[in-house]
């Protein structure tokens, strides 16, 4: 440990497709202490397929070169029994894009395969108190596949992202009402992290007031603002010609601090294992609300009401969770 660093041990993060366009925007945030906190070392275990190793040796040659003072040691490997030997977080972001000609069946089989071996990994090598996010779409999936493979590892310690979903409705309900993003509060995201998630805005608040009583135009609600943020990832990539890369690992930093820090009046969504809240099919990996409590424990918020319209949404999307199980565990010889 060098002289900057506290006397906290340091907090060990496995990141897979480190090489990535993800990767290249969230190592040097989980570096700089954005993820962590500004006193908290972090060694880094970066995975890449063999592919992706010589770029990744780019990638730490400029990470060296920010002379990040919490940096205690970094680790470029795709040796997964080296990638995830005694990580405190595995942050699975790599993962295998949809080719042309490919069917979603065969997307959901050749994740399927890679997130097995990652989740025996982790199983073998991690903590026992690991915890593992998953972002490699389909991420829902891949993160119930990894949790099935794992079957030392708590349940509850697997997480798939959709803050980036929340973010993004959060930002275009701020923009039609005028007001600053930090106005907008308690929006969770329902489902699935694909275009079916749905962005409950008829809970959300907007300056502590109801969103429906700030913005009244439901018309917009339901066929402009829910399309539009179940769309947004296609759009950056039609506007940019690349996918969207610093909002999601900006978005993986706000989930790990949702997850490592008490929540205070708001809520979070992040995809879980259901034990059935909301009518939500248990053991299924869905967007839910959550709050942390002070000892560290995340619980699924209750009480909420919904709508018989964000049921039907909620449904429809959860209905596309269970159709996915089905095809990959089917390919994969998984049970539920
Ligand atoms: P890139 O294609 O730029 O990078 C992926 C990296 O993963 C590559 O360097 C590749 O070599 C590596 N990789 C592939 N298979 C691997 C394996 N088995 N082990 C280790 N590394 C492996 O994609 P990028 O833009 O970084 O996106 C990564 C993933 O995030 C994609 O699956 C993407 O769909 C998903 N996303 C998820 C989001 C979410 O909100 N959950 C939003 C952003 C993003 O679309």
């Amino acid at each position: 440990m060098n002289r900057f660093s506290s006397a906290k041990s340091p907090i060990r993060v496995a990141v897979t497709g480190a090489a990535g366009n993800i990767g290249y925007a969230l190592l040097f945030r989980i570096a700089s202490g954005q993820m962590f906190g500004p006193d908290q070392p972090v060694a880094l275990n970066l995975i890449e397929i063999e592919p992706g190793m010589k770029p990744l040796e780019g990638v730490v040659m400029e990470l060296k070169d920010c002379a990040f003072p919490l940096v205690t040691d970094i680790v470029t490997t795709s040796d997964l029994s080296v990638g995830f030997k005694d990580v405190d977080w595995a942050l699975l972001v790599g993962s295998v894009p949809r080719k042309k000609g490919m069917e979603r069946a065969d997307l959901l089989g050749i994740n399927g395969k890679v997130f097995v071996g990652q989740g025996q990994a982790i199983n073998d090598y991690a903590k026992p108190s690991v915890r593992v996010l998953v972002v490699g779409n389909p991420c829902n999936t891949n993160a119930l596949i990894a949790m099935k493979s794992a079957p030392d590892i708590p349940d509850t310690q697997f997480f798939a992202m959709t803050r980036l979903d929340e973010n993004r409705a959060k930002s275009q309900l701020a923009d039609k009402a005028g007001v600053p993003v930090g106005q907008v509060t308690e929006l969770c995201v329902w489902g699935n992290h694909s275009p079916s998630m749905y962005p409950d805005f008829e809970n959300a608040k907007i300056s502590r007031q109801k969103a429906t009583s700030v913005i009244s135009d439901e018309a917009w609600l339901r066929d402009t603002f829910v399309p539009t943020v179940g769309q947004r990832g296609k759009a950056i990539i039609e506007a940019r010609g690349a996918s969207s890369a610093a909002s999601a690992a900006n978005a993986v930093v706000d989930t790990v601090q949702d997850l490592i820090k008490p929540t205070r009046g708001d809520i979070h969504s992040v995809c879980v294992v259901s034990s059935g809240q909301y009518g939500t099919p248990a053991g299924i990996i869905t967007s839910l609300p959550i709050r942390v409590d002070g000892a560290g424990k995340w619980r699924v918020v209750d009480g909420i009401k919904l709508s018989d319209y964000a049921k039907s949404k909620v449904a429809a999307s959860n209905e596309e969770l269970l159709e996915e199980r089905k095809v990959a565990f089917g390919q994969l010889g998984l049970s539920f």
